[in-house]
């Protein structure tokens, strides 16, 4: 059975997350897993709060308390934000658990102890009234590649460029904005330049074509620009301390310790499940698989991979489909200027709607470049095609069958070729969701998934069961068996996309078999004399009201 680590990017846990988060990560990620648990393959899916790190202790001092409150506060939201719409990771960690201290140690000692590092000692940006190195994002300056002014000491988020500290024109220390001076201090470096050729031969040589031009691009400009040895140590007080008696009063760098996260965290989800965790890590026949959005790419497809190799053991991942950014009504999302749609809030006003949200995400999924999402799409995305196609589909079918039958399904007793031709059609469709899937084409897949209901509905009007319930009893029992064969199949293919209605369908259908993907209607789903139960609504219409509230919500946040 071929096996599958499936990674999405650990959330900083210095605020909630929101819609371009599940848009591009998340979701893709999600619907990747459930479809290949489907395939009955053996898959974990696995995440974690990423609670190290600079922006963390600056949420802290914003918020006038400790980091340790911060992460304790904000992993309990973002866990519930994915609980509650169904992002089924398997294992859901926390960097600052013990299981990952001693992993991130570990792996850092074995580096060490093997000479992949090189110790520097170098000027480095240093606030005198704070007494504190200024790393990654407690120096703000402008950046040398785009010139944009607030880029920070790691990364500019104009130009996605990472940036090390010293590069910054006219550095300002964001604790009191002083001019920083320098001031002498040793780090361990990963010199990335010897892994130029690795990375060259492993993916510029080999993914042109499987991976997303995106992602390739930035690689490409990456080593074409040329590697320089990176520091992966700190001099900062809140993470995991760097194992070694020389680096006193240091710490591991945010982003040695997040992405071995994503192995802490296959390892406490083993220890758990009893499984054996190197299957997932170091088994060239698994495929790992990293969702993350672009401005994390250099990291899962550079630094980390040096790392991986650097270590030796490890396998390298198979694919790396980030995403671009999500929008918000024409403008970037920002959590400085509250510009976002907040998961935990949109769950209060919304209750119960998670399925609508993530049919919508992956409907603009910015998967080849940035899209916008706007409340007015929402609601015609809802209204025309959840309720109007897909919610229609399956409650004409539904009461037809209890008004004919008494909810007791019919035996087909006069078939036509149409019926033939309608289930292959069908067929097709499952086959095309499988391979749009693999190839990470999750918008296409999901508008293959409606267009089920589109083929339903259209059979349905071609047929007009209802004119012939009573000069043609057999037609009519024939095209609803068919009819409610393909309602079977929706409930089932519209999992990975709509995992809360697949469940609620299944419960009006009565039907709780489970069937391997590529056999979802090789045979009938559901026999004649079964009893289905009575209808109940799928999705409803949103108002206008309820968008201009949430418009509303927006506008005021300009003020
Ligand atoms: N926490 C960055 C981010 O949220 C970071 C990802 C870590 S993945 C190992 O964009
Ligand atoms: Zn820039």
């Amino acid at each position: 059975m071929k096996r599958y680590t499936i990674t999405a990017a650990l959330p900083y846990t210095n605020g909630p997350i929101h819609i371009g988060h599940l848009s591009g990560v998340y979701i893709p990620a999600d619907i990747y897993a459930r479809y290949l648990r489907l395939c009955g393959k053996d898959v974990v899916f696995i995440c974690g709060s990423d609670e190290h790190g600079v922006a963390i202790s600056i949420k802290a001092s914003k918020e006038t308390t400790t980091p340790k409150s911060i992460i304790d506060k904000y992993n309990k939201i973002i866990r519930k934000s994915f609980e509650s719409f169904g992002i089924s990771f398997d294992n859901y960690s926390r960097t600052s658990r013990q299981i990952h201290h001693d992993t991130a140690s570990e792996f850092f000692k074995k580096l060490n102890s093997s000479n992949k590092f090189i110790e520097m000692t170098s000027d480095q940006l240093f606030d005198k009234n704070h007494n504190k190195f200024l790393a990654d994002r407690f120096v703000t300056g402008t950046c040398p590649i785009c010139s944009y002014k607030n880029a920070y000491g790691d990364q500019c988020e104009k130009c996605g460029s990472s940036l090390n500290a010293n590069d910054l024109i006219n550095p300002k220390s964001t604790l009191t904005s002083e001019i920083p001076i320098l001031k002498k201090t040793k780090h361990w470096y990963l010199p990335l330049n010897k892994y130029e050729n690795f990375i060259r031969d492993w993916i510029l040589d080999t993914h042109k074509d499987d991976w997303k031009v995106n992602v390739y691009g930035q690689v490409k400009s990456w080593i074409d620009d040329g590697l320089k040895p990176r520091a992966v140590t700190r001099d900062l007080d809140w993470g995991i301390p760097v194992p070694t008696k020389e680096a006193k009063g240091k710490v591991l760098y945010v982003w040695f310790d997040a992405p071995i996260g994503y192995i802490s965290s296959t390892k406490e989800w083993a220890r758990k499940n009893k499984k054996n965790w190197e299957d997932y890590w170091k088994n060239d026949k698994t495929e790992l698989v990293h969702f993350i959005g672009k401005d994390n790419i250099v990291f899962h497809c550079i630094i980390f991979p040096s790392m991986l190799r650097a270590h030796g053991g490890y396998i390298l991942p198979k694919n790396v489909p980030a995403n671009e950014f999500l929008n918000l009504e024409g403008e970037k999302i920002s959590t400085s200027k509250n510009w976002a749609v907040w998961i935990h809030e949109y769950l209060e006003d919304f209750p119960n709607k998670q399925d609508v949200m993530r049919y919508v995400l992956t409907a603009i999924m910015p998967e080849t470049k940035d899209s916008d999402f706007t409340w007015k799409d929402f609601q015609a995305k809802n209204n025309n095609e959840l309720v109007a196609i897909y919610g229609n589909f399956v409650n004409r079918v539904i009461v037809l069958i209890n008004k004919y039958y008494m909810g007791k399904i019919p035996k087909p007793e006069l078939y036509t070729k149409d019926d033939e031709d309608i289930i292959n059609s069908i067929k097709q469709i499952r086959d095309k969701i499988s391979l749009t899937i693999e190839k990470f084409r999750f918008r296409e897949a999901n508008s293959e998934m409606i267009k089920i209901a589109r083929i339903g509905n259209k059979y349905l009007a071609d047929n007009e069961p209802w004119k012939k319930i009573k000069n043609n009893p057999e037609r009519t029992k024939t095209i609803l068996f068919i009819s409610i064969q393909i309602v079977s199949a929706l409930a089932y293919l519209s999992e990975p996309f709509l995992p809360f209605t697949s469940i609620k369908l299944k419960g009006i259908l009565k039907i709780e078999k489970q069937i391997e993907w590529k056999e979802i209607l090789s045979s009938n789903i559901i026999e004649s004399g079964h009893k289905i139960n009575r209808e109940s609504l799928l999705f409803e219409k949103i108002e206008d009201a309820e968008i201009y509230n949430q418009e509303q919500k927006l506008e005021i946040t300009k003020k």
